[in-house]
């Protein structure tokens, strides 16, 4: 039996019922099957067998009490990866959904995205399934104070540096800090994504969003063409969501569609980004009212936006969100790339559908890492106590995802397979890891 393989039926059977962690480990490790063959000191050292084993997995209880008095339990979690190459760093998911499979592949992803960004930031995630949605700011409140309260233990600006993701924005992580500094009494950039007036990173809010665009155009021009004058699906209507929109309508394209998880809206006029901040970032409503800015758009609960024909697809949402029968309908109507903006949105048969339809593909690992990687551009500049302009920012964001665009081209290239960015991200994020941990002997 192959060493992958060995290790993927030894992950599986460990690991009982983590869906979503198998996925996930299956697709990395099956893309590794060349470079573990011509490698054998990665097989001698174990590298597989602890690449797939977080260093530490902590959950815990999170009491909170709403507003009317009554006691509620949640359960947290915090899964530290991989240090290998920096302090653990990911984002802290809150949504009825999160449990420690899921946790665990957004763990894992986490180990080579953040590799692949160039910056020195190890492996982590976490949450809870707590949901957010419809609470008050005071319960909002009370349940990060208590979260922090268990989880401020195991974090700190060199040891592990939670953000945001689904459910987590900058109001979540202002009172996580708070809570943090009120129990250390340590003034420390051991969260990212913070306000600007404590130091939060410009940038760091359209960073994922903007990220993404940069490097489906830079895939786009590789391939002689360019985002300008391109119709183009966005799943999803959060933070990553929005700032794609906002970023591709800048670059020329024209957005027609987001959505959430009540439904979705195609406008093919071009989505109205001001609307749709109102409701999203300001109100915190649904998509339904989208409507009542645009009475030419449709809003629908059935279907889905990768109906509409488009030339570019970004799923923006969650994951497992584009299936093979969503991959069907975008190549009937001759979608030419596909990138990612959520963890895994695409299913492994919409992904091989996409590769074998010949279109461009660019997976969540590397097209979504501009968040992470903003986010380690916020550590040095809280460790160095500065603050740099937007401009310089997005500038070193740019720079970032062009040069992870072509890193991962060229790992495909190097094992003869060209255009497959799932493989080249897969190789480029895990050999500097790999490497790190063959240099530090076996922990
Ligand atoms: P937000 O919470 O801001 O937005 C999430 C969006 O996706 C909302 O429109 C939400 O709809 C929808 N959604 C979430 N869960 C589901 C679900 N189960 N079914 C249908 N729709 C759903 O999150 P982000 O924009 O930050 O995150 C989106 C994706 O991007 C996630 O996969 C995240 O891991 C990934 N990501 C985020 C980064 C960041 O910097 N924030 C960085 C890299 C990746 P509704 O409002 O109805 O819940
Ligand atoms: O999935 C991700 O990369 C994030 N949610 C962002 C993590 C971070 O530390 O900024």
């Amino acid at each position: 039996m192959s060493y992958v393989k060995e290790v993927l039926d030894s992950v599986i059977a460990r690991n009982p019922g983590e869906k979503e962690f198998h996925q996930a480990a299956t697709e990395v490790l099956e893309s590794l099957e060349l470079v573990v063959e011509k490698n054998p000191q990665y097989r001698k050292n174990a590298i597989l067998e602890r690449i797939t084993e977080p260093d530490r997995q902590i959950m815990f209880r999170v009491p909170w009490i709403d507003d009317n008095g009554v006691a509620h339990v949640n359960r947290g979690f915090r899964v530290q990866f991989n240090n290998a190459i920096g302090p653990y760093k990911g984002g802290l998911r809150l949504h009825p959904s999160v449990n420690l499979g899921i946790i665990k592949f957004l763990g894992f992803e986490q180990i080579f995205k953040n590799s692949l960004t160039g910056l020195p930031i190890g492996g982590g995630k976490g949450g809870s399934d707590f949901d957010p949605k419809g609470k008050s700011d005071r319960e909002i409140f009370e349940f990060c104070r208590s979260f922090v309260t268990e989880l401020y233990k195991y974090i700190g600006a060199d040891v592990d540096v939670p953000a945001g993701d689904i459910g987590t924005g900058a109001r979540e992580i202002g009172y996580m800090f708070g809570t943090y500094k009120k129990i250390t009494g340590v003034y420390e950039g051991v969260l990212t994504g913070k306000g600007l007036t404590y130091g939060g990173s410009l940038a760091r809010t359209e960073a994922t969003g903007y990220g993404l665009v940069y490097l489906t155009e830079e895939m786009l021009k590789a391939h002689g063409t360019s985002l300008k004058g391109k119709t183009v699906a966005v799943s999803g209507s959060g933070n990553v969501a929005i700032y794609a929109t906002q970023k591709a309508t800048e670059l020329g394209a024209k957005v027609v569609t987001m959505s959430d998880s009540t439904g979705w809206v195609y406008d093919p006029d071009g989505i109205d980004l001001a609307a749709v901040k109102e409701i999203k970032e300001v109100r915190r409503g649904r998509l339904s009212e989208y409507k009542n800015a645009r009475p030419k758009a449709q809003y629908s609960t059935s279907g889905r936006v990768w109906q509409v024909a488009v030339d570019v697809a970004l799923p923006c949402a969650t994951q497992n969100e584009l299936d093979l029968e969503g991959a069907k309908m975008l190549v009937k109507n001759k979608v030419k790339a596909v990138a990612e903006g959520a963890n895994m949105p695409s299913t492994p048969e919409a992904v091989h559908y996409f590769q074998s339809n010949k279109v461009l593909f660019a997976p969540g690992k590397a097209a979504n890492a501009g968040g992470v990687a903003t986010s380690a551009l916020e550590m040095s500049q809280n460790s160095q106590r500065l603050s740099w302009t937007f401009a310089e920012v997005d500038e070193k964001l740019k720079g970032i995802m062009k040069n992870i665009y072509h890193n991962i081209a060229a790992a495909a290239n190097e094992f003869g397979m060209t255009d497959n960015f799932v493989v080249g991200a897969n190789i480029a994020g895990f050999k500097k890891v790999a490497d790190a941990m063959l240099a530090q002997g076996i922990q």
